[in-house]
């Protein structure tokens, strides 16, 4: 990690490991009011939340915390007990260094297949409905079609729209089952030409990302890799597989689903109506979360006719940042609090389908009237309703998920609901096209020009990605609602996706009103001037940060990124961006900022992953992750020294860029590229 101006700054975290957990037994962790009440009310009614299992879960096993615990082959588990003899490596010989590395890779390999998945899933439903075989999908964003053709290398001239789809879905697939040793296409039609050479270098150039995961697992079998560099490396070739297979993502989404642009909405409980059939979309994928929310449009008069006053749809987790993003549909709440949506007794039906939905929410609906479906073969909740879900029957599922929840609003309706009145306003929908066009109307020739001149001249400190999930270890919320208001002050730009863009959303910081309480001058002119020349598209202004969607869709901030370096005449590296992931929990996370860091971005998170148990690995994330691609994990709990460490991160790429440039002025050469 580069030395800051303060050098009380550095990668580890400042707060001691016994310290890092605020009042672990108290089941009320949460700045959000909407989760208190809820929490309140569970309390009373004796239901238990993942509040009250956190609190039963501590003190947590050390072993395990620091990872170095290897579940690995079945001799063990094993632990390393000691410094010495023994006890002090794996029953197979493994070191603490070894044992780290191979548990954290697979958890890249967890996440990279996630998100991929959920690729895989869009493509075939592209494809498919390029071929004509199902109706219920189809280009909608022609436009988007095209520049993803172009950019990935696929002439267009005299193509159907679904012959280029077809084209373009084909290619994506390839992506995932490539026997040679070409590199992954979507990758590398989005990175810069240094990033390749770089990763050449290395030797991580993924070539499919099914043959990385496949790859990874082998290479952290029993008795295989023993290096910690070398298991690290591998891992980071499946991060940036599962940078291919996020963009794949976000990209065919666009395609089928339409470019996300600025929108207005609402987030929080209190976007419930205890009147109205409410359903709850909740996961990932919006293949079947779009469908629903086009269906539910149509049948609102088979609502009405139940005595219901409509029908009211919201979203939870990243499915609902995709319905909100591209439909403006609000946000019910984010992952920690998915639960508690349950206990206002006012949902209906909650549709789940992939990743991140706690089995716990069918418990949690016994008591009450909830019906809880679940959509796909891969993820089934024992006692659920089951609505089988693919591209064939979408509409027909849909349609068969609204009408469960409008039968199970006639048992509901008199029954007394507890939502608490507590919602915010949000601007969202900020796709990378979307900001571009803001940024046309200042700068038509080089709209990113807008941004890093802001950047150039001092008026903004650089960009952060605020992203990520919630972790029950973090009190619920508090440490994304801290750093982004600690970073609005210091005039930093932010983008944002995943549960931290929700938890943003809920406590009014993406509502433009919040600009005027929390930005810094240089942040609030900035936004004023963007809002200002796009009056007529922005009726509301810019909020504090923008939202640029689901976690598939950090590939949108990538690209702000590598368009930056672009622009700036500089390798990603070098360019003041930074990430922070202040309550990490999931593996598609630990993947992310794995991708992150090899893009070389600065990588903020602020709930310890399980690597502490061996000062190699962690020096490998912190250390020589900087030396080798620029970029580096920075670790800290305490979300206001979090935000110090970010901006000196993003002050020392602004300082050192401003040195190097003078130079070049003074000496009238290039700008150096190895600084
Ligand atoms: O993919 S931020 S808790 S919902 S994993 Fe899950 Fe984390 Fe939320 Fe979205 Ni991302
Ligand atoms: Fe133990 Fe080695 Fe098996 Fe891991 S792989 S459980 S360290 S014997």
């Amino acid at each position: 990690m580069p030395r800051f101006r303060d050098s009380n700054l550095k990668s580890q975290p400042s707060v001691v490991r016994k310290e890092r957990i605020k009042d672990p037994k108290n089941p009320k962790r949460s700045v959000d009011p909407a989760a208190l009440a809820m929490l309140d009310k569970a309390k009373e009614q004796g239901i238990i939340t993942a509040f009250d299992r956190f609190a039963a879960q501590q003190p947590r096993c050390a072993f395990g915390y620091e990872g170095i615990c290897c579940r690995i082959c079945f001799q063990g588990p094993c632990r390393i007990k000691a410094e010495e003899g023994p006890g002090s490596k794996g029953i197979c010989g493994a070191s603490a260094y070894t044992i780290v590395a191979r548990n954290i890779v697979r958890m890249m390999a967890g996440g990279a297949s996630a998100h991929s998945d959920h690729g895989r899933h869009i493509a075939h439903a592209l494809l498919h409905a390029a071929e004509g075989k199902t109706a219920d999908y189809g280009v909608k964003d022609g436009d988007k079609l095209k520049r993803v053709a172009e950019k990935v290398g696929i002439n267009t001239e005299g193509k159907s729209l679904n012959e280029l789809a077809k084209e373009v879905s084909l290619a994506a697939l390839e992506d995932f089952g490539r026997q040679t040793d070409d590199p992954c296409r979507w990758l590398y039609s989005y990175i810069t030409n240094d990033r390749k050479r770089k990763f050449e270098d290395c030797n991580i150039v993924p070539t499919s990302i099914d043959r990385s995961v496949v790859a990874m697992l082998h290479q952290t079998h029993i008795g295989v890799d023993a290096d910690p560099v070398n298991i690290i490396f591998g891992g980071l070739k499946t991060s940036l597989a599962d940078y291919t297979g996020m963009h794949i993502s976000t990209d065919l989404s666009d395609i089928l689903f339409g470019t996300p642009k600025p929108t207005v909405s609402e987030a929080n409980l209190g976007v419930l109506k205890e009147d109205k059939v409410n359903v709850v979309v909740h996961g990932h994928n919006p293949l079947l979360s779009q469908t629903v929310v086009d269906v539910a449009r149509e049948m609102e008069s088979e609502a009405k006719s139940a005595g219901a006053a409509g029908i009211q749809i919201s979203g939870i987790c990243c499915t609902g940042n995709e319905v909100l993003m591209r439909s403006g549909v609000p946000l019910a709440t984010n992952f920690a609090s998915q639960e508690l949506a349950i206990m206002t007794g006012a949902v209906d039906v909650m549709v789940v389908d992939v990743q991140c939905i706690m089995p716990s929410i069918r418990n949690v609906a016994e008591c009450f009237k909830t019906k809880i479906v679940t959509t796909m073969d891969n993820s089934k909740i024992p006692g659920s309703h089951h609505f089988a879900f693919d591209e064939n029957h979408a509409v027909e599922s849909a349609k068969g998920i609204i009408r469960l929840a409008i039968e199970t609003f006639k048992t509901r309706k008199g029954c007394a609901c507890d939502i608490p009145q507590v919602k915010s306003k949000v601007v969202a929908g900020f796709s990378l096209e979307a900001i571009l066009e803001l940024f046309a109307a200042i700068n038509s020739e080089r709209p990113i020009k807008v941004l890093t001149d802001a950047i150039d001249s001092g008026e903004l400190a650089g960009v952060a990605l605020l992203c990520g999930c919630n972790n029950l270890e973090a009190v619920h919320d508090h440490a994304h609602i801290t750093i982004a208001k600690e970073l609005a002050k210091a005039n930093v730009l932010m983008v944002g996706t995943g549960c931290s863009a929700q938890a943003l959303a809920k406590a009014g910081l993406l509502d433009p009103v919040s600009v005027e309480e929390y930005a810094g001058d240089g942040l609030k002119s900035f936004l004023q001037r963007v809002a200002e020349a796009n009056k007529d598209k922005l009726t509301d202004g810019l909020p504090l940060m923008l939202h640029m969607g689901s976690c598939v869709d950090n590939s949108r901030a990538h690209d702000l990124h590598t368009l930056m370096a672009e622009e700036m005449g500089i390798d990603v590296p070098k360019v003041p961006f930074v990430a922070s992931a202040p309550e990490a929990m999931s593996e598609k996370a630990v993947s992310i900022g794995a991708g992150f860091v090899a893009l070389g971005v600065p990588t903020h998170v602020g709930t310890i992953p399980p690597i502490e148990g061996s000062k190699l690995t962690y020096g490998i994330a912190t250390q020589i992750a900087s030396d080798v691609y620029g970029g580096y994990f920075i670790f800290e709990t305490n979300p206001e020294v979090a935000a110090a460490k970010l901006a000196a991160a993003l002050e020392y790429r602004t300082w050192k860029l401003g040195i190097h440039r003078n130079a070049a002025a003074k000496y009238e050469t290039k700008l150096c590229e190895n600084f």
